[in-house]
């Protein structure tokens, strides 16, 4: 009744942004993404019947609080599915630093579904293991793949058809992304309630929600014919449409600091000069800089003697779910 799965945090290039069911995470649109190498949770879950209530270990710290809750709640669903009433003990290890701007439940959901359910002994197909992640954290279900992963939102009420699928696997393509950590460290509007004030509120969610399917089909294309030029630009203006429709929410908001603008504009120099680099950010001032191998020594030194940046960390394409 024990098990351990290691799952790395993804990359969105065509951004998960706004919920059509909050209870059980069922998307508004479409995402894809890129799972990256070094940045992942190692997750244990012990199934034991002398636990009066669930344990939860988190870098060697007991969780309490909303993080504790979080993992409850989802081993209530492992629970239901396998028709078992028993607690659990679960140790978590991320190696996703927060500063580099990664979400931890990416990689820490996928990690706990596959641990989670293998040791309650339920023999889950990827597919079936995506759409279980999905309930933890929407973003987390693309990372049971590795390389590039699509998240289908399905149209059903009950979201069985809502989970991501393999597009490419790691060894497919050797794209990398430069995550530029900045100096700022002001507390943002959480993803979750930053997309529920976008799909209430903002006028230019409709807009969003009207591009997707455009740019969904040109960077398959893209990324089947490994054209870089084409998978940068449609990741950049998908990344843009996104932050803009925080611009149109009541009351406004945006993610984006001092820095990120300074980043951004030299990624558009740096573009001008010929080199082809392109940038995609999240739900926080960091921005992640996409680029081919050739052309990795330069971009580095360049975004380090930035201002505002204080450091630069570097990733390839990861894998998907591995059990240890
Ligand atoms: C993404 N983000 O596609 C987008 C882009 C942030 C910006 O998925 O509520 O932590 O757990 O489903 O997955 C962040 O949202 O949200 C996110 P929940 P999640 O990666």
């Amino acid at each position: 009744m024990k098990a351990t799965a290691k799952a790395h945090t993804n990359i969105a290039l065509i951004k998960y942004w706004g919920k059509r069911n909050e209870a059980i995470i069922l998307p508004t649109n479409n995402s894809l993404s890129l799972t990256l190498d070094g940045y992942y949770t190692t997750t244990t879950v012990e199934f034991d019947e002398s636990l009066s209530q669930d344990q939860f270990m988190l870098d060697e710290q007991i969780a309490s609080g909303e993080q504790y809750s979080r993992v409850t709640a989802f081993l209530d669903i492992i629970r239901q599915m396998a028709g078992k009433q028993l607690f659990a003990n679960v140790t978590s290890v991320n190696e996703v630093p927060t500063a580099a701007g990664f979400a931890s439940s990416a990689s820490g959901f996928a990690a706990l579904a596959a641990a989670g359910s293998k040791a309650i002994g339920l023999h889950l197909s990827e597919k079936e293991l995506s759409r279980l992640t999905r309930r933890g954290s929407g973003s987390a279900c693309r990372s049971i793949y590795g390389g590039f992963a699509e998240w289908e939102m399905g149209m059903r009420e009950d979201g069985e058809d809502s989970y991501a699928i393999p597009i490419a696997p790691a060894n497919y393509w050797d794209i990398r992304v430069a995550a530029v950590v900045l100096s700022a460290t002001k507390k943002s509007v959480s993803s979750r309630a930053g997309m529920r004030r976008t799909v209430e509120t903002s006028p230019f969610f409709q807009g969003w929600l009207d591009s997707i399917s455009y740019d969904l089909a040109e960077i398959k294309q893209g990324i089947k014919a490994r054209d870089f030029q084409k998978v940068g630009e449609i990741a950049e203006a998908n990344c843009m449409k996104m932050h803009a429709t925080t611009l149109g929410a009541k009351p406004p908001f945006t993610y984006w600091h001092d820095t990120t603008l300074v980043v951004m504009q030299k990624v558009w120099e740096m573009r001008s000069q010929g080199i082809p680099v392109y940038f995609t950010i999240d739900a926080g001032p960091n921005v992640k800089v996409l680029y081919l191998p050739e052309h990795e020594a330069y971009i580095e030194q360049t975004l380090r003697e930035l201002q505002g940046v204080t450091d630069i960390r570097l990733s390839k394409s990861g894998q998907g779910i591995t059990y240890i």
